[in-house]
């Protein structure tokens, strides 16, 4: 098939999961065809069947903002003509699903091929924004007319009804990782380093949005540094960084907590963590604790959204209320202190991946609905 996949550039497991999907799409004889701001971060290597068209948004002074909603919109168009797309795959639903039905109607009014459109819903583009009564009835209409809709978590799918209350058929296929790439490593120095004398290692990986709650990671360690010596590693970056700094200040354990920042590889970090803190008020699926089960490391995490489709409690990691900050220490102390707990929770998250999520079990699931939505009616515009 002849596939565009519009995804966010930036770091986010939206985009990560679009990239991905479209390199082994692309290794598996499609060809794909990216369209994003930016060259997005997985997009890192030449492959056969795979190509990136950069939407540009030009500033204009008589706009205040950049117009990229009209320049994806054209962009898709334009691609769609020059490389005859049998789908357009939209990941994240704002405004990505919006401009895809634009371009479809455009495409239509005009006669020739003409691309069946796919949304995939990632997580705050419904339940964060999705519902705004902003953007509400713009992306529910749009979501609606798309031809295949999939939500990342069955959790996401009953919020997309419950918020938006759309209509169409919702498919759940959750995200996927590469088990091969993501696998825990023997890195001993970067351990010694980190943790020179050692101390229990905790790790939180995120784009350090509010919906993380990264400031809650370091009030969960403080509980923990008072039970037992550990170091926590705060990897990423975003609009929480410095508060999360700042608490660690205020609870005194700034000496046991490193600010890490973006790291390319996160993978060597993960391979040296007893356990993944993820107390997010929101999280559709969380791909970032896929990829810490992906590597051995069990997931303490708050039971909302779609997380505890991705965490078994007691199996793989921890599964406590938001608010439970004490449960959560608890849950880490004990992994940390007791290794049979552990070795048989990491065996646990290691299976999950690998059974469950894995690249090659999830991927052809895309291609078979792909197959699917290209049997089924067109919807959108009809010639007058
Ligand atoms: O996490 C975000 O803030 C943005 C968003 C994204 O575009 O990466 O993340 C969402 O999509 C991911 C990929 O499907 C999911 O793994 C995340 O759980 C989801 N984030 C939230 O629901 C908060």
């Amino acid at each position: 098939m002849n596939v565009g996949i519009i995804c966010y550039a930036s770091v986010g497991g939206s985009g990560i999961i679009a990239t991905e999907l479209g390199k082994v799409l692309a290794g598996r004889g499609h060809r794909v065809h990216i369209l994003s701001g930016d060259t997005p971060v997985r997009l890192t290597d030449y492959q056969p069947g795979l190509s990136f068209h950069r939407v540009e948004a030009p500033s204009y002074p008589a706009f205040r903002e950049p117009q990229y909603l009209l320049s994806l919109t054209n962009k898709i168009v334009q691609v769609s003509r020059d490389e005859g797309l049998d789908i357009v795959h939209a990941h994240y639903a704002i405004p990505h699903a919006t401009a895809a039905y634009l371009a479809r109607q455009i495409l239509s009014s005009v006669g020739g091929r003409v691309p069946r459109v796919i949304t995939t819903l990632h997580g705050t583009d419904i339940t964060l924004l999705g519902g705004d009564p902003t953007f509400k009835e713009t992306v529910a209409f749009c979501i609606d007319q798309s031809d295949g809709v999939t939500a990342v978590s069955d959790g996401l799918r009953a919020d997309t009804y419950q918020h938006l209350g759309v209509k169409t058929s919702i498919a759940v296929i959750p995200n996927f990782i590469d088990c091969l790439a993501n696998r825990r490593r023997n890195v001993p120095g970067l351990r010694a380093e980190l943790a020179p004398d050692g101390q229990a290692v905790f790790v939180h990986v995120s784009n350090f949005r509010p919906v993380k709650r990264a400031p809650v990671v370091v009030e969960v360690f403080a509980r923990i540094r008072r039970e037992m010596s550990a170091k926590l590693l705060m990897v990423g970056d975003g609009p929480e960084v410095n508060e999360a700094a700042r608490v660690a200040k205020r609870l005194q354990v700034a000496q046991d907590v490193a600010f890490l920042g973006l790291q390319e590889q996160v993978v060597p970090l993960l391979s040296i963590a007893d356990a993944f803190i993820l107390p997010s008020s929101q999280e559709s699926f969380g791909l970032a604790a896929l990829e810490a089960l992906s590597c051995e490391v069990p997931v303490i995490a708050a039971r909302v959204g779609g997380l505890p489709e991705v965490i078994d409690d007691g199996v793989n990691g921890f599964l406590h209320a938001p608010d439970d900050l004490e449960g959560m220490a608890a849950s880490a102390v004990r992994l940390a202190a007791d290794r049979v707990t552990h070795t048989r929770m990491a065996a646990a998250a290691r299976r999950t991946a690998e059974e469950r999520f894995s690249e090659a079990r999830i991927v052809p699931i895309y291609e078979a609905y792909y197959a699917e939505v290209m049997r089924r009616e067109r919807r959108g515009y009809t010639a007058p």
